[in-house]
């Protein structure tokens, strides 16, 4: 299949792109760098050594034969999209082209209003190149779990069905998103599921839980082809955080009580999912939701499972809970349903399969370019 991969560059994007590119399908990314930049100026960098586009995909060409096409733009400049869209025609577009932090997005008026406009900007510029070029194109969009908060009620996939004043009808399941982050996912639903609706778009919706994990299949086989692998209280997210705290040295960072509990997966099982859902496309008109996550945790037990695995490799890990500078519930019900990706044959990759060990082990060969100022939360809610 010809699949456009947005945001290749990303700590998903490029593993997602060699691993399609693997399969036998024509990859080609586009990037515009903004997570390397954002990461920069919030003084931290991503722990693995990375190489940029053309380098990385001249580094997989060496290493497997195949070529990814690889397209430096930025995803708000609707010619440069349309035209990319119009040239490469993508049978699939798997859209991860965002700002992904929560923190960031609630850093003041200015980064939160960048985080909606930016993303907002680049989904729509995203759907009316698929409208304008090729309808039949299947749009793969990353949302997130996210979007629904933690509502005292299960969680369904995408839509719930509802009795109201003795009427019935299947609607988009409630949102409470945690953050202006996770409300710009929000709005770009909405904006898809209209689009759908209006113009017959085929759409997948993934809400991704939190992702952990260094290496995939394709990483491994060469340095060059490593994923970024952020820790800074911005970009790194809470297990990969804890990780990288245990080899360093620094107490693993709980945010109050530590009773948030959230769905979480592999990176492995990410590139999955995203095939998974690319050879089964929506029918157009069809906005399908899928709960993208593998198992819940507690922060507390992923601590916990993080200072076990770091004792078997030696290392003595301190857990810390430490004022939670977010507004959240820290103990609270959690029950999402996440069947669909199962039921299409994904094998999940769990955490009991030794995978913190194996990531503290991958971490501990680059530890030396940890920035231990750059992991303490400075950023509140309010
Ligand atoms: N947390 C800690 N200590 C830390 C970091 C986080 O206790 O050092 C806690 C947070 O308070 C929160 C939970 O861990 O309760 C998750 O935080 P996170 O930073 O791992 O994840 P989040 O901010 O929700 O965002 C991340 C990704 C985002 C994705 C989302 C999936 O950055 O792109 O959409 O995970 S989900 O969490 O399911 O919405």
């Amino acid at each position: 299949m010809r699949v456009l991969v947005l945001g290749g560059d990303g700590y998903l994007g490029w593993p997602t792109a060699m691993s399609l590119s693997a399969h036998g399908h024509e990859v080609a990314v586009a990037d515009n760098y903004l997570r390397r930049q954002m990461v920069t100026e919030s003084g931290s960098d991503s722990l693995t050594p990375i190489l940029n586009l053309p380098q990385r995909a001249r580094a997989w060409q060496e290493v497997s034969g195949r070529t990814i096409d690889v397209h430096l733009i930025d995803l708000r400049d609707y010619e440069l999209v349309n035209g990319l869209v119009r040239e490469f025609r993508p049978e699939a577009v798997v859209h991860y082209g965002q700002i992904p932090s929560a923190p960031y997005s609630m850093t003041d008026r200015h980064h939160a209003v960048f985080t909606q406009l930016n993303n907002i900007e680049n989904n729509l510029n995203v759907i009316f190149a698929i409208v304008e070029n090729d309808l039949d194109c299947h749009l793969i969009k990353l949302g997130t779990m996210g979007e629904y908060g933690c509502p005292n009620i299960d969680i369904e996939e995408g839509f719930i069905e509802i009795e109201h004043k003795g009427r019935t009808d299947t609607l988009p399941f409630p949102k409470m998103p945690h953050s202006w982050y996770h409300a710009s996912k929000v709005a770009d639903s909405t904006n898809i599921h209209f689009a759908t609706r209006v113009y017959g778009l085929r759409a997948t919706d993934l809400n991704q839980g939190v992702v952990y994990g260094v290496s995939t299949e394709q990483t491994v086989l060469d340095e060059r082809l490593l994923t970024r692998f952020d820790y800074d209280e911005q970009f790194g997210t809470a297990l990969n955080r804890f990780c990288l705290q245990a080899v360093i040295g620094h107490p693993l960072t709980v945010y109050g009580t530590g009773g948030q509990t959230r769905g979480f997966l592999n990176i492995r099982d990410t590139l999955a999912c995203v095939e998974l859902a690319m050879l089964n496309p929506a029918e157009p008109g069809e906005m399908r939701v899928y709960n993208q996550f593998t198992e819940s945790f507690s922060i507390r037990d992923l601590a916990l499972e993080v200072q076990m695995a770091g004792k078997e490799l030696g290392l003595d890990v301190e857990i810390r809970e430490i004022d939670n500078p977010r507004t959240e519930a820290q103990e609270h019900y959690y029950n999402p349903t996440h069947t669909k990706l199962l039921d299409l044959g994904l094998q999940p990759t769990l955490l009991s399969e030794d995978l913190v060990t194996a990531t503290l082990s991958t971490l501990l060969e680059y530890k030396d370019r940890a920035i231990y100022e750059a992991i303490a939360p400075r950023t509140r809610w309010r």
